[in-house]
């Protein structure tokens, strides 16, 4: 029998109508690689979503809106597992179990929570914010996963994932969880928002900032023309002292495979007007095709619908046992499960 392939879980939000540059990038771009060598399972986690308190309509068009993009971008849901968080119940159980493993101090230090509870404002802060790294580990060792590949935004929630699932096996004994590994590309680990080149791009930043994959060529181009660089002329790799250029630079070598090296040297002399014009066109060329790819996924949502449907029977299918697994070893379930 053929040894069974290691197991990739990852997940996006479905906060948006379109993912953007950071999260293809980041994310999307090595799932879909992955599936050649991984037993990969994908998901819309709407869960997480909730924490922002979305209004209901838009959130279910946007579930299917980042189920059809993953899809455009080449997520294969046979090949692979692709599901919608909330259709798998153990998500929800299995949080519960870690929540009662977590100290609140070890939660309270997740930057994430402090910079985006910052940005919401006291009043509009949630329980659920603050448990959001606990549900995504419960998503990730509720599958066993071996590898989780994320942007570098999501490295301290990946630790906080590892811890629980070592203090899982040193509680209850080795075997109850296995200790998942982030696998973050160095190179585009963080794309930066075009405005704000200190600032990580993200679906809620400042539109002018972002690259939506979805966006139309013309905003693609007035973006990345508007784009912050610096008050130099000369085109080189310093994240430091040029974040800007370096950004824009990250970006084109992720998307033409020529290395940062070879760009430099390509636009010795030129300016930066040079360099936005050419990256424009690259990107709305990658981009082209995933948008009329997604239109054509959401041209059929009973079709979407069905696929994700099969994707939560299959995901639930492993959620179930791993889930009985672990609370056996809490001391729940029927006696004989503990035995297993
Ligand atoms: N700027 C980025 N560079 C590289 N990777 C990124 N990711 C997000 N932004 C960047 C990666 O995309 C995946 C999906 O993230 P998510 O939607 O689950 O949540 P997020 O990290 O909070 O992404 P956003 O875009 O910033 O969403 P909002 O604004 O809703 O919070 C993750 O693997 C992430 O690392």
């Amino acid at each position: 029998m053929p040894t069974p392939k290691p197991r990739v879980f990852s997940g996006i939000q479905p906060t948006a109508d379109s993912l953007h540059l950071g999260n293809y990038l980041g994310a999307l771009k090595q799932w879909v690689a992955l599936q050649d060598d991984y037993d990969c399972i994908y998901s819309v986690v709407d869960l997480h979503a909730l924490t922002v308190n979305p209004d209901p309509a838009v959130l279910r068009h946007r579930v299917r809106a980042t189920a059809a993009q993953f899809l455009a971008a080449g997520v294969d849901a046979e090949r692979s597992i692709l599901f919608v968080q909330s259709q798998v119940p153990q998500h929800a159980q299995l949080t519960w179990l870690l929540n009662c493993l977590t100290g609140f101090g070890e939660a309270g230090r997740m930057t994430q929570f402090k910079d985006k509870s910052a940005k919401l404002g006291e009043k509009s802060i949630t329980v659920g914010l603050f448990d959001y790294p606990i549900l995504m580990a419960a998503d990730i060792l509720l599958y066993d996963a071996r590898l989780v590949p994320v942007g570098e935004d999501q490295r301290q929630h990946l630790e906080l994932s590892r811890t629980l699932a070592a203090r899982l096996n040193s509680r209850y004994g080795e075997g109850a969880a296995v200790v998942p590994e982030a696998l973050i590309v160095k190179q585009t680990a963080k794309i930066y928002d075009l405005q704000e080149p200190g600032a990580k791009m993200s679906k809620t930043g400042h539109p002018a900032g972002i690259i939506e994959l979805m966006d139309d060529p013309k905003t693609i181009a007035k973006r990345i023309k508007s784009a912050v660089t610096d008050s130099g002329q000369e085109i080189t790799w310093d994240p430091r002292e040029k974040p800007g250029v370096a950004n824009l630079l990250s970006i084109y070598s992720a998307l033409t495979g020529r290395t940062v090296e070879q760009l430099v040297n390509d636009y010795q002399g030129k300016l930066y007007g040079h360099l936005k014009a050419d990256l424009a066109e690259v990107v709305i060329e990658a981009l082209a095709p995933f948008r009329e790819r997604t239109a054509l996924y959401l041209q059929d949502p009973g079709q979407l619908d069905r696929v994700l449907d099969q994707g939560a029977e299959r995901a639930e299918a492993i959620a179930r046992t791993v889930y009985q697994r672990v609370a056996a070893r809490f001391g729940l379930g029927q006696a004989g499960a503990a035995a297993g």
